[in-house]
């Protein structure tokens, strides 16, 4: 038996954790985990340092969420956490509980933290990685966890968008969905987190996105969200939608936070690598979506991104140069014979 699979099979009390600044994939694989743990007689504390944004609160016991263990676990396990800096909070609970530490993740740049650990970095979502573990060791997978899992799959490949959303995550979802998981709903729930507030910010800051070297960015400051009445903005879907520009390769948003610091979220398109960049600026992610936490202000935040961008617009140019037609995509639409 896997190490991981045998620390999982003897815990009672486990305490799961999600990252701070929650998504679909951490959450849906905290309490997909969860409920196949409660489900074989466990007993298990779901824990993240930040609140459960307001689209997920349907998930099938999103309420139970805490952000606090209660001091009785005998395992912890973190889950779609790059390294322990995610853990937020619950970072300092671990290491003074003493508890064995689990890592359960599908970063590129997953640090290999803790005492054991199972990161499939060839995985589009946790949920995936979490789904695998599941069926090895032959536990249930109810249509609540289900759903939880496919919740986790569809966020991060953006509802099947992304460029790894390979066929072994499309077996992922079929199975899911076998098993009970209603992706129309879950589709409909997911998009129905925003609030009029945030449609006004993000007018407010598309009206200001700009465009330079292939590099498109904008910037979500603190008095905007302030005017339009939005006090944590979840800019994710933002710097997905100003990635889709055609003359961008690269997005960079730039969103101030209260405590002074600035949140940087990295979307490039295919075979450009950004989870480089945010390693080196201190965050992490995958290839083609990263981020990382800056210190402020905004100007002094772009300023560091813009640095570290240098080297691959560098290698970019050079490519566009030496490449006909000057195109970086990779081709993968296959073409029948002329
Ligand atoms: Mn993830």
């Amino acid at each position: 038996m896997e190490p991981v699979d045998a620390l999982l099979c003897a815990a009672r009390r486990p305490l799961l954790i999600t990252h701070i600044a929650p998504d679909g994939d951490g959450i849906g694989s905290l309490l997909g985990l969860g409920w196949a743990m409660k489900e074989t007689g466990r007993h298990p504390t779901l824990a993240c340092a930040d609140p459960v944004p307001r689209n997920l609160a349907f998930l099938p016991g999103a309420d139970s969420i805490v952000a606090q263990p209660s001091g009785a676990e005998d395992l912890a396990v973190a889950l779609d956490c790059a390294d322990l800096q995610r853990l937020g909070s619950l970072y300092g609970s671990v290491q003074a509980s003493g508890l064995t530490l689990l890592n359960i993740d599908h970063h590129v740049t997953n640090s290999r933290f803790g005492d054991a650990h199972e990161v499939v970095s060839s995985a589009a979502s946790t949920a995936q990685v979490v789904y695998a573990l599941l069926r090895r060791l032959e536990w249930p997978l109810s249509p609540w966890t289900a759903t939880c899992l496919l919740t986790g799959l569809v966020t991060d490949t953006r509802s099947f968008r992304t460029p790894n959303t390979d066929i072994s995550a499309m077996r992922t979802a079929l199975a899911l969905m076998e098993a009970g998981a209603p992706l129309a709903e879950i589709n409909e729930q997911l998009e129905r987190g925003l609030s009029l507030g945030m449609i006004s910010l993000w007018g407010r800051v598309l009206s200001n996105t700009r465009l330079r070297d292939g590099v498109i960015w904008a910037e979500v400051s603190l008095q905007a969200q302030r005017e339009c009445g939005v006090s944590s903005a979840d800019s994710s879907g933002l710097v997905s939608f100003i990635a889709s520009a055609r003359e961008a390769h690269i997005a960079v948003l730039l969103t101030e936070r209260v405590d002074g610091h600035v949140e940087v979220g990295l979307r490039s398109a295919p075979g450009i690598d950004v989870a480089a960049v945010a390693l080196a600026l201190g965050g992490g992610g995958h290839r083609q979506a990263a981020g990382c936490t800056l210190p402020g202000p905004l100007d002094a935040a772009r300023e560091a991104v813009f640095t570290q961008l240098q080297p691959l617009l560098r290698s970019l140019t050079r490519r566009r140069a030496t490449q006909p037609g000057g195109s970086d995509a990779v081709q993968t639409v296959p073409m029948p014979p002329r």
